[in-house]
């Protein structure tokens, strides 16, 4: 039986680990993070995702998964460690250098490694291939190695690890083939092979189509806003045109992925990616278009109940998630903010949570910035009970509000908040 060291035990890695371990290979998942580490060993997962849970018991309890603090000697070593920006939004990968330079005592000749881990394009060739040629391995010849970027949607994991297509650049072709066999044991989508090069700019070109498409949806909404037009409804009609495909605007972009992986580009070749960094600045100016509008229909002083502090939907995800600044600016024009999220656990952030009830008592406005399934329905009786002003501003257009007396606001009526605007609508 063949055995995979995967090296950081995240919302890929554990996953990936578990998958690996399900399609019959020893594997062994290390994380510097000793709770995680334990909690695998005892059968159990730190983070929420659907059918995982399950998954990692049925396969730590059949021994085919454990986890540990260090690496172990291995046929295949896999990367899947965060690569965060710096605060001036380069790369930071202190984290891949590491995870590196970990593995390489471990290392014996034919043996596979692989980078998961989203990467500036040149990463493998400039930094770790070197780092592996340093203790001196001939790389491509005697360790195989290759970049097989993730594209798995938060959500939908274990679904996706197995059926998306895979791209996979190895640093030779060799490589590359070795990694789409290993890749081949349980994805079911097609495995393409390619140079390191390519696999790293097409996964950062993904992630920032959808950044550069959602800069365009918010923006949408700002110039509707200003003309008294329904956004909401221009995009859906739009998208009725078979070429078009609008996104959908929000109160900014979180995550670990599209609000990140677009600067990997622009660091690497800032003159030649304007585009992409306006979409950056657009997305990155909605916390402040929220709280613009919060403060049209709320009083100073008044209680905004926050919803939903994950950077989207069904997640426990908070990462670069906008409510997280859209708190902090409520808080600086002297709002009373309370935060209701059923996803989060109070450990997870530094800030209070309350539950539904005690978040809308006596609140001016509950201000929806995740779609969570949670918030579709909302209990309008306790709203008209609870509320000083029964207010519901849905960033995420994702509540259905039946009763006429509970005020509604979303991105496609913005504008009826303006009184100037709202005046121009009726002309
Ligand atoms: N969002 C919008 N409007 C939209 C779609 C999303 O405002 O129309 C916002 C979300 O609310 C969220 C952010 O964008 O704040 C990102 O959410 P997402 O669902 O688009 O993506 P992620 O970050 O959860 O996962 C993405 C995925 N990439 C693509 O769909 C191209 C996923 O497949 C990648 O694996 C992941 O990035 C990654 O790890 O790179």
């Amino acid at each position: 039986m063949k055995k995979i060291c995967v090296v950081g035990l995240g919302y890929i890695g554990l996953p990936t680990a578990a998958m690996f371990a399900k399609s019959g290979y020893e594997v062994v998942g290390v994380d510097i993070n000793e709770k995680a580490v334990n909690l695998l060993n005892q059968g159990q997962i730190h983070i929420e995702e659907i059918g995982l849970g399950e998954l990692v018991k049925t396969v730590v309890d059949a021994g085919r998964l454990k986890g540990s603090v260090t690496p172990e000697y291995s046929d295949i070593f896999i990367i899947s460690v965060p690569t965060p920006n710096y605060p001036d939004h380069t790369a930071n990968l202190e984290y891949v250098k590491s995870a590196t330079e970990s593995i390489l005592p471990y290392l014996k000749e034919g043996n596979l490694v692989i980078v998961e881990s989203t990467i500036p394009p040149r990463t493998i060739d400039d930094f770790v291939a070197p780092i592996i040629q340093a203790s001196g391995w001939r790389v491509g010849e005697e360790i195989y190695l290759a970049h097989c970027p993730e594209r798995v949607l938060p959500g939908r994991i274990l679904i996706e690890l197995v059926e998306n297509i895979r791209i996979i650049g190895g640093i030779n072709k060799v490589s590359a083939i070795k990694a789409a066999e290993v890749y081949g044991s349980f994805v079911t989508g097609d495995i393409i092979t390619t140079s390191t090069l390519t696999a790293e700019m097409s996964k950062l070109m993904e992630n920032t189509f959808r950044d550069v498409n959602i800069a365009l949806a918010n923006e949408l909404t700002k110039i509707s806003d200003k003309l008294g037009i329904n956004a909401l409804e221009v995009i859906e009609l739009a998208n009725k045109h078979p070429r078009v495909n609008l996104h959908q605007p929000g109160p900014g972009v979180g995550g670990h992925c599209l609000a990140v992986d677009p600067y990997f580009i622009i660091e690497k070749a800032p003159e030649e990616s304007p585009l992409i960094n306006y979409g950056r600045k657009i997305n990155n100016s909605m916390p402040k278009f929220v709280v613009e509008h919060v403060e049209k229909i709320v009083e100073k002083n008044g209680k905004v109940a926050v919803f939903g502090l994950t950077y989207k939907g069904n997640i426990d995800d908070v990462r670069e998630s906008p409510s997280l600044e859209i708190i902090s600016l409520l808080k600086e024009k002297e709002y009373k903010v309370s935060l209701y999220d059923p996803h989060v656990k109070q450990e997870q952030v530094n800030f209070q949570l309350s539950s539904f009830d005690d978040a809308i008592f006596q609140a001016d406005c509950i201000l929806i910035l995740t779609d969570h399934i949670e918030f579709k329905g909302l209990d309008e009786v306790k709203i008209h009970l609870k509320m000083r002003n029964p207010i519901v501003f849905d960033t995420k257009n994702c509540v259905k509000i039946n009763s006429e007396s509970i005020k509604y606001y979303n991105y496609g009526n913005l504008f009826k908040m303006s009184s100037k605007t709202a005046d121009l609508v009726k002309k």
